[in-house]
């Protein structure tokens, strides 16, 4: 794998973690700033978070450009004798990090980790950290937005996708020590058959070593194959299968040791052993055709926006799991790390997104999600590969090892029917195909406008996967309508790819919670439900639709907008607060009971 690769930071006997969150100091950039003298005038605000919902300032919330976090730290003098790396989990949507005054890194990109060796910028005792945080996005930043800067220095954000542009330093800053030689990359590559899995993994080391020894253990702390190489391969003879729903774990336990017997580094990787195989239009799992049940989903939550909250995706998970869904989109970005690694052990089955969304010229929200956009041109007019492949890179080497995760998702809804889409996709999949060991499958999510007779990507993809609002931006209030031109649409994609699977990702009606009506009327809990049930009545008919995640699972904000009540695309099955509207126990019940595995 390339540059930039870092495994996630665990506290070990040879390894420290200090995790910096906290109260921040925070201020929008109105003037220029010198890092090397602390802030004036900030606010306090909590890290990770997005700032944006913690202030009552609506100028500030709204602000768009520059913002500068400071915090300080104390480090222990014996500590300057370690390697020391400062590492974010994502900050949004890209910065500049100063320790002490000094530039350290800089990062693009709002969702993936980064992280820098800050050992000869560090003092012992009292250390100061400076993040210059931009919300700004254009033509060439995954998401992608119409930028225009006004005559006095402000700006214009147009964004093309449909969620609040969140800012601020979203996931946890750590720092951590390693000695100088460490371990630096790993991937548990395997192949497995019955019971049988032999597992080679790929470790890169920086420094020097005398030798190693590799072990895997198993849930019940047994060691099942050790090896005294970090080449050779290791042997699990009976395997237990990482299965949906049924999450099995194995750890691979890696010691590096100097000619003295001296622990050098140590680190422990998890994963899991599984299968995934695309097979005449069913998505198999350990050799079983798999059904997706499940959601898109956001991460957006009370005060936090689209910083880390735990106990919250906790809570979603239970939920899910108690509603049968098995599964979920990471719409419409990398989800947090800790969010991954708790799918694992859930054992939920996700789609792996990069955010690469809005890569559609003429993308305007106000029109609905689906409207007839004006005719644009994508691929001459915005010029996103670069971005968009550092963005596939990094959440690649992220996520490779997480057996939840079954298939990538390159995009969502871009202007797949626009002429120079297919060259696009076509660099863009190669590219992704090379860069993940595993090999999995790989989808790109399919925009109402390229339909079936205008799509020009699907011959690239593994699965056909479908956003569509029968019933809602078209046909509205027409479900008979809408059951129609949907079945006819998914006749017609299984006719030009008999072998792919097709799935929905998005499918939903915007509900208000609490509102109900005699004649189930758009909007009410009545029409959400019948919508729904139009939409399955189709799904339970074709043998080849191999998945249902619905949009969304719980109502998220927007920018505002005449068809955003209070800011909020209420599309959920549950409000933001998480209560259930009267979908949920249909849902339930038809899920608990669907057969189609
Ligand atoms: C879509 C988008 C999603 C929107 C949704 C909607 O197709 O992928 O981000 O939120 O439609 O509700 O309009």
């Amino acid at each position: 794998m390339e540059e930039n690769t870092m495994l996630y930071p665990e506290q070990t006997a040879t390894r420290t973690v200090e995790d910096l969150s906290g109260m921040w100091e925070f201020k929008a950039e109105t003037s220029k700033v010198d890092p090397q003298i602390p802030l004036t005038d900030t606010v306090w605000m909590s890290v990770p978070a997005s700032f944006n919902d913690q202030t009552m300032d609506k100028q500030l919330r709204n602000h768009l450009g520059y913002f500068w976090y400071e915090t300080t730290f104390n480090v222990p003098q014996d500590q300057l004798k370690k390697r020391n790396v400062l590492r974010f989990g994502a900050v949004s949507q890209s910065c500049e990090v100063y320790v002490n005054g000094e530039q350290v890194t800089t990062h693009v990109g709002g969702f993936t980790p980064f992280e820098v060796d800050v050992t000869h910028y560090l003092r012992a005792g009292a250390n100061d950290l400076k993040v210059r945080v931009s919300n700004l996005l254009d033509n060439t930043t995954i998401p992608t937005a119409d930028l225009k800067k006004n005559d006095d220095g402000s700006y214009k954000l147009n964004t093309r996708f449909d969620f609040y542009n969140y800012c601020g330093i979203h996931r946890r800053v750590k720092l951590y020590t390693t000695n100088k030689t460490h371990i630096e990359h790993i991937e548990v590559n395997y192949d497995t058959e019955g019971a049988k899995t032999t597992v080679h993994p790929v470790i890169n080391v920086s420094g020097n070593y005398d030798h190693a020894d590799v072990s895997i253990v198993d849930e019940d702390r047994q060691v099942v194959a050790k090896g005294s190489s970090l080449t050779g391969s290791l042997e699990i003879s009976h395997t237990h299968r990482w299965k949906p729903l049924h999450a099995y774990l194995y750890e691979l336990v890696i010691n590096l040791y100097n000619q003295n017997d001296e622990l050098l580094d140590t680190y422990t990787q998890e994963f899991g052993v599984r299968t995934i195989e695309v097979k005449d239009d069913h998505f198999l799992i350990n050799g079983e055709p798999f059904y997706f049940k499940g959601f898109g989903r956001h991460e957006d939550s009370l005060a936090h926006g689209k910083g880390e909250n735990m106990p919250l995706v906790n809570m979603d998970y239970q939920i899910m799991k108690w509603m049968g869904a098995n599964s979920f989109r990471t719409s419409h970005y990398p989800y947090s790390e800790e969010a991954m690694r708790q799918a694992d052990r859930e054992g939920f089955v996700v789609i792996d997104e990069c955010p690469a969304v809005g890569i559609y010229e003429t993308f305007n929200v106000s029109l609905g999600g689906n409207g007839d956009f004006p005719k644009g041109n994508t691929w001459d007019h915005l010029d996103t590969m670069d971005n968009h492949k550092r963005a596939l890179r990094e959440m690649i080497e992220r996520d490779h090892d997480h057996p939840s995760v079954v298939m990538w998702s390159v995009a969502n809804e871009p202007a797949s029917h626009e002429k120079g889409a297919h060259e696009y996709f076509k660099e863009i999949i190669d590219y992704t195909r090379k860069l993940d060991p595993q090999k999995r499958p790989i989808t790109m999510v399919n925009i109402m406008m390229a339909n079936v007779d205008k799509d020009l990507v699907g011959d690239l993809l593994d699965v056909i996967c479908l956003n569509r609002y029968y019933g809602w931006y078209v046909n509205f209030d027409d479900l008979e309508g809408a059951k129609h031109d949907l079945e006819t649409e998914l006749v017609k994609w299984h006719e030009k790819f008999p072998e792919k699977p097709v799935m929905f990702t998005e499918f939903g009606a915007d509900t208000v919670a609490g509102l109900h009506s005699l004649l189930h009327a758009p909007y009410s809990e009545e029409y959400q439900i019948d919508y729904y049930k139009a939409n399955f009545a189709i799904f339970d008919k074709l043998d080849f639709v191999q998945g249902e995640q619905l949009w969304n699972f719980a109502d998220f904000t927007t920018d505002s907008g005449m068809i955003r009540i209070g800011a909020e695309n209420m599309k959920g099955v549950f409000t933001r607060d998480r209560r259930p509207k009267g979908i949920v126990g249909y849902l339930r019940d038809r899920w608990l009971n669907l057969k189609k595995d």
